[in-house]
């Protein structure tokens, strides 16, 4: 037989700090396997068990290859067949009709399912901007932190990556690194071997915690308390860098003040950890040098999350770690990239508009708002991209109940018939990152990737871009930036910052930044300096200083809900991406709820049995897991479950809330309470 095999470079396009660099081999058109790259030193040849399935995801059976239009009521999922003419004509009219009356009625909903710059909001942001459609306040992941780092440091910078592979001490806070952040977790037991101590902060006893020296399982949502108690312990002790807090920070002697307030006793005890893992944690922190804190988002997720990371984000400072590129702090590199905003997403087109912003992490209530003068007018139609909102957007309850609204009007660009596409009016079926270009940035390290296309649009599948390019043309939007194809938009998201012939040739290009860029201080704060104080919260009437806030639903105030629930990620899915793929599903099993033996006990749960979870909100069922995983008082709901998947075609999400954290309108997804009861078996049926 005549083969002919050659490979393409391109970058994997899934929301996780590690931005993979991959090789894809074709043979005869068809992608037979996905590697990764060797030559790329973050990714050093080794891909995740869910990417190294890539090509099962692409063919995969249910893959959507053609335009589909509803039939039956609004949720049924039953849907007929029509060409790409028939549905984007019908699309075009019904929202110029929308836009007639007011564009605002429009709203884009998109998040992270790819993070290319390209099929993201490449020619979707021009495309929304001309409408003049509402903006989506992109709030659903990272916001809080992002802001408290904005507020602290200047900006979603700090340490390069490659570095936390000679620190002495690394603090792994609020992350599952074995599942969610592979490749940095390389590092840290490259560090490990060389005489690092690895400590793990999280309320869950993870893949990750359980492979460091130690585990710190404090309650969720009481991260500041720990870290103002850790700052009261380097005082007391001396264990400061007076001269770095001296020339490169700024409120030390508030922050002095406050943290004073915080002895460890006092911490442990909202924390519901022993004092003594404070006081250790504080003298390694103080004693050791490079002392490096790998923070992630799962901190965030609560009432106080902004302060949180924001009194985090301090400590590096005291203790002058980002002396040396080894020391100091890394929750999110994105920052760093000089992505040209302007040019991709042509804010010009809005001409003079300004539209509202909606959140989309309150998109429950605010599909069910009628309008009103604070509002605005009622959400007409809602178009959505890579997003998967009616599975992982908080009180799902709330949120299919707008889904089903029979006067809105919902347009889904997907790979899969999703629990959101179920919702649809119009599914148009799109390409996957082995059939377009793309360009990526990277929220772990600090390489610009290049995604080339290795094969054909799968079945009649088109890009995100050719979509809202061929609506804009049948809209009348003449504007010549709506001509440019994928290749031309992955020019213009770098410029001339990133070499594109490097892109070209080797797939990456790693941007200069210093190895230890605040060694002298040069935060990119508007002092310079790393801002204890904050004069911009303290002018929008928040504490001008990093505070301990209880949480919402703090446990101990209901009676009704005792346990206190958090829905990380599953290891195997990507949030509700690839819980349709059939190999890794059987990794994961079924939707599981960690409980501590204790709780179990009490409620007569066992391993295995039918469990509801439940609130005020909702509930969901999934089977229990009796796990030392689980501290006591804390469930561990695995997410993100395809409803349609689950037991009782509900998720976790059925019981989070819409409540919103202290900076950055986020959700709070960790921030939840609830009651766990089993499931009474009527001949052996739920
Ligand atoms: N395999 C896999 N990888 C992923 C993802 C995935 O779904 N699956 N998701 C991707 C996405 S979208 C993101 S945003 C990133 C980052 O994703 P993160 O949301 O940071 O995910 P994790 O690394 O699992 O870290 C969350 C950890 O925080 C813990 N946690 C919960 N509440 C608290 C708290 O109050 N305090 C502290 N200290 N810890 C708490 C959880 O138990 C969990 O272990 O990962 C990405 N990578
Ligand atoms: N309870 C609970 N809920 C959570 C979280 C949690 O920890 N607990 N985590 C939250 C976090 S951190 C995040 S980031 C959000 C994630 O929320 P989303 O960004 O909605 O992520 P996914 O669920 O992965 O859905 C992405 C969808 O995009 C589609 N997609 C991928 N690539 C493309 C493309 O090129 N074109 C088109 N048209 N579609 C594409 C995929 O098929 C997938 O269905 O969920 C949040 N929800
Ligand atoms: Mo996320």
């Amino acid at each position: 037989m005549n083969t002919t095999a050659h490979t393409i470079r391109g970058a994997c396009p899934h929301d996780c700090p590690d931005t993979c660099s991959f090789v894809t081999t074709v043979e005869n058109g068809i992608a037979v396997r996905v590697q990764g790259n060797a030559e790329h030193r973050h990714t050093d040849g080794a891909l995740c068990t869910k990417v190294s399935r890539y090509t099962e995801r692409t063919y995969h059976p249910e893959r959507l290859l053609h335009p589909l239009k509803r039939t039956g009521p609004k949720g049924s999922g039953q849907f007929e067949r029509v060409s790409w003419d028939e549905a984007l004509d019908a699309i075009a009219a019904r929202l110029s009709a929308i836009a007639e009356r007011d564009p605002q009625a429009v709203l884009p909903y998109s998040y992270a399912g790819t993070m290319g710059q390209v099929q993201g909001e490449g020619m979707a942001a021009r495309f929304f901007h001309k409408l003049g459609a509402s903006f989506l306040d992109r709030t659903i992941c990272s916001s809080a932190g992002g802001e408290a780092l904005v507020q602290t440091l200047g900006g979603k910078v700090g340490m390069k990556v490659e570095h936390f592979a000679h620190s002495k001490l690394i603090v792994i806070w609020g992350s599952n690194s074995i599942g969610s952040n592979l490749h940095f977790w390389r590092l840290a037991q490259q560090a490990k071997r060389d005489g690092a101590r690895l400590v793990c902060i999280d309320p869950r006893r993870t893949e990750t915690a359980e492979k460091c020296h130690e585990h710190i399982a404090l309650r969720p949502g009481t991260d500041a308390a720990l870290a103002l108690s850790l700052m009261h312990q380097l005082i007391t002790h001396d264990w400061l860098d007076h001269d770095y807090i001296a020339q490169h920070t700024l409120g030390w002697e508030g922050l002095r003040e406050r943290a004073l307030q915080w002895p460890p006793e006092r911490a442990a005890e909202i924390c519901g950890i022993p004092v003594q893992q404070i006081t250790d944690l504080a003298r390694a922190y103080g004693t050791t040098k490079p002392a490096a804190i790998r923070l992630n988002y799962g901190m965030q997720r609560v009432r106080g999350g902004g302060n949180a990371v924001r009194a985090v984000a301090c400590l590096p400072a005291l203790v002058g770690a980002w002396r040396e590129p080894a020391g100091g702090l890394l929750l999110s590199s994105s920052g760093m990239f000089p992505v040209n905003r302007a040019a991709l997403h042509r804010p010009d087109l809005l001409a003079g508009k300004s539209p509202r912003i909606l959140n989309m992490s309150t998109i429950g209530n605010d599909l069910l708002n009628e309008g009103s003068v604070d509002f605005g007018p009622k959400i007409e139609a809602l178009i959505v991209y890579n997003s998967n909102p009616v599975a992982v957007a908080p009180e799902s309850g709330k949120v299919v109940q707008g889904f089903l609204r029979e006067d809105l009007f919902t347009v889904v660009l997907e790979h899969f018939q999703t629990d959101t596409a179920d919702h649809a009016d119009f599914i148009l079926p799109a390409t996957t990152q082995l059939e377009h270009w793309d360009i990526h940035a990277s929220y772990g390290h600090t390489d610009v990737l290049l995604n080339r296309p290795a094969i054909e649009p799968v079945g009649g599948s088109r890009t995100n871009t050719d979509i809202f390019r061929a609506l804009a043309q049948r809209m009348g939007f003449d504007d010549a930036c709506f001509q440019d194809d994928d290749e031309t938009l992955c020019r213009t998201a770098f410029g001339s910052a990133v070499d594109f012939q490097l892109l070209l040739d080797q797939g990456f290009a790693t941007l200069p930044v210093p190895e230890a860029p605040y060694a002298n201080g040069g935060f990119p704060t508007a002092s310079g300096r790393c801002e204890f104080f904050s004069a911009r919260l303290a002018a929008q009437g928040q504490d001008g200083l990093p505070d301990h806030l209880p949480n919402h639903e703090l446990q101990g105030s209901s009676a009704a809900y005792p346990l206190a629930m958090i829905s990380p990620p599953a290891r195997n899915f990507l949030n509700s991406t690839f819980v349709n793929v059939q190999s890794l599903r059987d990794i994961e099993g079924e939707p599981l709820l960690e409980i501590h033996a204790d709780d179990a006990a009490l409620r007569g749960i066992e391993t295995g049995q039918m469990v509801r979870v439940f609130n005020d909100r909702g509930e969901y069922r999934c089977k229990a897991k009796v796990s030392t995983r689980a501290r006591p008082g804390v469930v561990n709901g695995l997410g993100i479950w395809w409803r349609k998947l689950g037991p009782a075609g509900t998720n976790v999400n059925e019981v989070t809330s819409q409540h919103l954290t202290d900076m950055g309108r986020g959700p709070v997804f960790y921030d939840c309470l609830v009651e766990v009861a089993p499931v009474a078996l009527v001949a052996g049926v739920p």
